[in-house]
């Protein structure tokens, strides 16, 4: 098996809380409670905004093979938000709201990984970031209605194109495994994991706000 498809295969049960999650199924149905909209819209900016600056800082430590790649990613990612300012300004949403506590400790481990972990960890991470809402807003896509009001966002990341560009990082992934040491394969392991977990929880955040339940 791949080195991409082995990660997915170890992390498929979480891989399975957001296909559907409550959130993209209820963006599916066009039953997505408004406040839920606009602090996923205000969330979301900020994570593609601060994510910036983890593909910079990967792109620092990145192989000479893997630069253009990076940098077409990174300015990708700064186009995106062009579409969160249209749509937040349409909607009302705050894109000043302070981060989620998931949305700060996201980009904290985005930032720590590129930093800290070798080059290939942070290239795992990149893919497990973006193949997670690539499946996540396909199934959407895949079931929404043709005049959903959410199509902008289905078509960005559930389209064909973006399946493609999330299979050019798969494959870059598996490229590098010959060459990857026991140590590294191991990191690998537990960021792809660590970043798993904090889709689940971004998206639950998205749907339930920032409470956090106390045990009593
Ligand atoms: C992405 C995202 C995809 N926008 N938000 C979360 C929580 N996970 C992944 O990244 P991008 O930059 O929008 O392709």
């Amino acid at each position: 098996m791949s080195l991409s498809r082995q990660l997915l295969a170890d992390n498929a049960a979480l891989w399975r809380t957001w296909m559907p999650h409550r959130f993209t199924q209820a963006v599916a149905e066009g039953t997505l409670p408004r406040p839920a909209w606009l602090r996923w819209l205000a969330q979301d900016y900020r994570f593609v905004a601060e994510g910036l600056r983890f593909l910079g800082a990967l792109l620092a430590k990145a192989p000479p093979g893997a630069v253009d790649a990076l940098a077409q990613t990174l300015a990708a990612w700064h186009g995106e938000l062009a579409l969160f300012r249209e749509d937040a300004g349409r909607e009302g949403a705050d894109l000043a709201a302070p981060p989620a506590f998931v949305t700060q400790a996201y980009g904290d481990f985005l930032l720590s990984v590129a930093y800290t972990e070798p080059f290939a960890v942070g290239w795992a991470v990149l893919f497990g970031v973006e193949c997670s809402y690539n499946d996540a807003w396909r199934w959407a896509r895949e079931h929404a209605a043709p005049d959903s009001p959410y199509r902008p966002w289905l078509e960005n990341w559930g389209s064909d194109a973006f399946g493609a560009f999330v299979q050019s990082l798969a494959e870059r992934l598996d490229g590098l495994e010959p060459q990857l040491a026991p140590e590294v394969r191991k990191r690998m392991d537990v960021r792809f994991a660590q970043t798993a977990r904090f889709e689940q929880l971004f998206w639950e955040m998205a749907w339930h706000g920032d409470a956090i339940a106390m045990v009593p």
